[in-house]
């Protein structure tokens, strides 16, 4: 009997040591792999190590259209495009609530490279900073490029690719901000004089098939390109070109702490976020009174006095919130404010001292530039125990930035996170 069990326990755990071996050498690889192919890192970035077995090959979206919540969706369309084309993918600077190449702070400024390495754990990545570098360690030889705009035309059916060799196409005028381009080689010929139009006919967001139908065209046609290092990308799209839905990029850990302190300084409180932006201007006074009594109303029933009030208005002389709002009337969006003011207490992020990433004072008007604001705006409103928003004759008729506090709110309260009462509410 005794025997018997001996056995049985021997058997069962070389079973076990099997099992467990076979999983660990099915979980580190692809766990290991995230660290080999995570260039951001200075000790990766280098071109042997990454160009060994085929040519370096590039992917720069250098010009990112749209404010950062649709701008960053549109970067992890070029992050799906990099992956199928098998090309490395730059990450250009931030700055200004803005993705591209003309602005001031790098990638990581904004965003963890980590969350977008989680989902892509193929994918090589380099920042814009390491890419310049690689380009001028290319002494002898001149990297390849080409330049393709993607760009949309509802007026018609459907999509092409065309070579255009008209006279304005000087991409510097277009806004690379990349001196560098001199030591590069349009198509191994120098000649500077044509690009490439991809334009995307109808309504191809419409459904997922329509999706499956663009991305294969895109990358069918960009494959054209497989001897070019690097190939320069323009956009003027604006819905998301791949039928994947892939998670959002996270923020900065610097961002995202500095957002939690505001919130556990002022908490339980509402957030109100008031984009006026492309709202009636002629509005905007009387959604000003409408929100004070609606606040009255809310502090009662929920048993809360701080708010934290989010805006595209510029709350303090002249430092932007939005680097697209232009149009500010004093007469109305002005006189909102001032009504808000007079009848409630709120805290912005103008009552915190600003941080670089380091954690060091910042200037204001550099934090303002930064483009921080609107990211720490968007997190403080997602822990808040109450999201009230604009009702519809008082702002823009859709906002990705809402979409994404409601979204990570829903995440959060499914996540049964305290203090979150409901969704959100309109005033
Ligand atoms: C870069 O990678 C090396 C090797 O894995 C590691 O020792 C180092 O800490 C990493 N550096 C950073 C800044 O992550
Ligand atoms: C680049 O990487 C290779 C392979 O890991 C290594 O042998 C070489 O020393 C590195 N070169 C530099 C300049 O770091
Ligand atoms: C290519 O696109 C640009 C920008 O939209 C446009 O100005 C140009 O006319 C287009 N070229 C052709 C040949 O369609
Ligand atoms: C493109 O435009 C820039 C800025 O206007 C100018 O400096 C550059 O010489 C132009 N390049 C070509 C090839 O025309
Ligand atoms: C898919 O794209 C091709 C090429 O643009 C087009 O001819 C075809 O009609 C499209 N099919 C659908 C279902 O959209
Ligand atoms: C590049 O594309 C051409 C045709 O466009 C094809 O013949 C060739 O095999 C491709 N090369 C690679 C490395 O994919
Ligand atoms: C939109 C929404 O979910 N509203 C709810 C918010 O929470 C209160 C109670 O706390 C509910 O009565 C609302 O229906």
């Amino acid at each position: 009997m005794i025997k018997k069990e001996t056995i049985i326990i021997i058997i069962f755990s070389i079973s076990l040591t099997w099992i467990l071996t076979i999983f660990f050498t099915v979980q580190l690889p692809s766990q290991s792999k995230i660290q080999d192919n995570y260039i951001f890192n200075e000790s990766y970035s280098n071109e042997t190590y990454f160009c060994e077995f085929s040519k370096c090959k590039f992917l720069f979206p250098y010009k990112i259209s749209e404010q950062e919540s649709k701008a960053q969706k549109h970067m992890i369309q070029y992050a799906q495009m990099a992956q199928k084309l098998d090309r490395i993918l730059i990450l250009p600077n931030v700055g200004k609530s803005r993705i591209g190449s003309c602005l001031e702070y790098p990638f990581n400024y904004y965003y963890l490279i980590e969350s977008l390495q989680r989902n892509f754990p193929n994918l090589k990545l380099m920042t814009q900073k390491q890419f310049y570098k690689w380009i001028k360690s290319q002494k002898n030889k001149k990297p390849s490029y080409q330049h393709i705009i993607i760009q949309e035309n509802r007026n018609r059916k459907f999509h092409d690719f065309i070579k255009d060799q008209s006279n304005n196409n000087n991409i510097t005028k277009k806004g690379l901000c990349f001196d560098e381009i001199d030591e590069m080689d349009f198509d191994n010929n120098n000649n500077y004089n044509y690009n490439y139009n991809l334009t995307i006919g109808g309504r191809y967001w419409k459904n997922d098939q329509s999706l499956e139908n663009l991305s294969n065209f895109i990358i069918n046609n960009l494959k054209l390109f497989n001897n070019t290092e690097i190939l320069l990308m323009e956009q003027n799209f604006i819905y998301p070109l791949f039928p994947n839905h892939i998670p959002h990029l996270e923020y900065s850990p610097h961002i995202i702490n500095k957002a939690i302190k505001i919130s556990q300084h002022i908490k339980p409180y509402i957030a109100i976020q008031w984009r006026m932006e492309l709202g009636n201007p002629l509005n905007m006074p009387k959604c000003a009174e409408k929100l004070i009594s609606r606040l009255e109303d809310l502090k009662k029933v929920y048993n809360t006095k701080n708010i934290y009030f989010a805006t595209d208005y510029p709350l303090k002389d002249s430092l932007r919130q939005s680097f697209s709002f232009h149009d500010i009337k004093q007469e109305y969006h002005g006189k909102a404010i001032d009504i808000l003011r007079d009848n409630v207490n709120f805290f912005s992020w103008f009552n915190f001292t600003p941080t670089d990433q380091f954690g060091n004072n910042m200037n204001i008007k550099e934090f303002a530039l930064s483009g921080i604001p609107g990211i720490l705006d968007k997190i403080v409103c997602t822990r808040a125990k109450i999201f009230l928003i604009a009702p519809p004759e008082c702002r823009k008729k859709t906002s990705s930035y809402t979409s994404m506090i409601n979204s990570e709110r829903f995440d959060l309260m499914k996540a049964n996170v305290e203090g979150i009462e409901n969704i959100s509410l309109e005033w």
